[in-house]
């Protein structure tokens, strides 16, 4: 199946000729399959060719700073590479995709060696996030396959208003939802965390924000990844020495909280379900009951899985990335995931 790259309502399939026949000689060729959105609010063109490939489309939710950004650029390094090893190519599909994600993403990620700036409302007339990220993955079979991410700023989940539902009608579409929550959001883990790493600002609380995700994505079914970012942070509870329910965990070294089994192996089911409950446990040791089971409740149609990555590796200092550069942990475990299936990561 594939899906509108702007507003993700699925693309009709071609019109049937009359008495249902397709291309027999005694009637008449059917009209071509339509060259632009019929949704209403959408009306764009699709992109040359692009009904020959399916799609799997993303959107990002989380507050602001959760790290949805510079998750983005990351994971698709880490595709790349991954596509390098075994035979995929990853692209940009355009060259405003190419543009935009260089300019935005990863000249500031990988050139400038620094972080990336909030992303700006889409209110605000210069809002680059408005166009998806498009990339294009072909196998080594030649098969291609469409992965659309639709980037959101944080603020714009954190306040809501008349006109939210319809700048971000997508959510309801959308074939995975990437929600990003930082686990310095707990204060338990604050608290516990507090000298050991440095205080980063942080946006409304998650559970929130999840509420806002939840109402946008209500009409539709698709897989919930719920995703512990900048989990480097709390791999620093390993250091704290005081005796508590948390030190035994965190010195479990052979647990998937601690490991990453690297991008390149085959997606592991096994390693993917013992994270899962991994994460699962360590929300609810947190008191995140109320987070987690809106999670179930939300996702009983479409799925979901709880996972745990760092994009970076270690804080940033100020502006500037940690001194040994960015080192990223399970960032492509969500993605895996979400393409399930598909056939196009092998
Ligand atoms: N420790 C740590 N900090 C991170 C990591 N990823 C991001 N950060 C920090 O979090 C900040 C926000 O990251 P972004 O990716 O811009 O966050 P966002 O969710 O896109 O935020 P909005 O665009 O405002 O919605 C960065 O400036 C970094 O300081 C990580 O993997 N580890
Ligand atoms: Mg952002
Ligand atoms: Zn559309």
């Amino acid at each position: 199946m594939t899906k509108c790259p702007n507003c993700f309502l699925v693309v009709p399939e071609g019109p049937v000729a009359p008495g249902g026949a397709r291309g027999r000689p005694d009637q008449p060729d059917p009209p071509p399959p339509p060259r632009e959105c019929p949704n209403p609010a959408c009306r764009r063109a699709y992109p040359p060719g692009w009904q020959d490939s399916r799609s799997t489309c993303l959107v990002m939710a989380g507050a602001r700073t959760a790290g949805k950004s510079i998750f983005i650029a990351v994971m698709i390094k880490q595709l790349e590479q991954l596509g390098a090893a075994v035979g995929m190519e990853v692209g940009p599909a355009t060259t405003a995709v190419r543009d935009v994600f260089q300019e935005h993403y990863l000249d500031p990620l990988y050139r400038q060696r620094g972080i990336m700036e909030p992303t700006r409302s889409t209110n605000e007339g210069d809002a680059y996030q408005r166009e998806s990220l498009v990339f294009t993955l072909t196998n080594a079979f030649g098969r291609r396959h469409h992965l659309v991410i639709r980037d959101v700023a944080g603020e714009d989940l954190e306040r809501p208003d008349d006109t939210t539902r319809e700048r971000l009608g997508f959510f309801g579409h959308a074939d995975g939802v990437f929600f990003l929550f930082d686990p310095l959001q707990i204060d338990e883990i604050t608290h516990q965390l507090r000298q050991i790493v440095p205080e980063q600002p942080l946006g409304r609380p998650a559970k929130e924000v999840l509420d806002t995700t939840v109402d946008l994505v209500s009409q539709g079914a698709p897989r919930f990844a719920v995703i512990m970012s900048k989990f480097d942070t709390l791999q620093k509870l390993r250091t704290v020495r005081y005796d508590n329910a948390y030190t035994a965990i965190m010195q479990n070294a052979g647990a998937a909280i601690f490991r990453d089994p690297g991008p390149y192996g085959s997606p592991h089911d096994m390693d993917g379900r013992l994270l899962h409950e991994e994460v699962r446990s360590l929300l609810m040791l947190f008191n995140q009951g109320p987070l987690v089971a809106k999670v179930q409740n939300a996702a009983r149609r479409g799925g979901h899985r709880f996972f745990a990555v760092s994009a970076l590796g270690a804080p940033p200092n100020g502006d500037s990335q940690h001194p040994q550069g960015i080192a990223p942990f399970r960032c492509l475990d969500p993605l895996r995931w979400v393409l399930e299936g598909t056939g196009v990561m092998g």
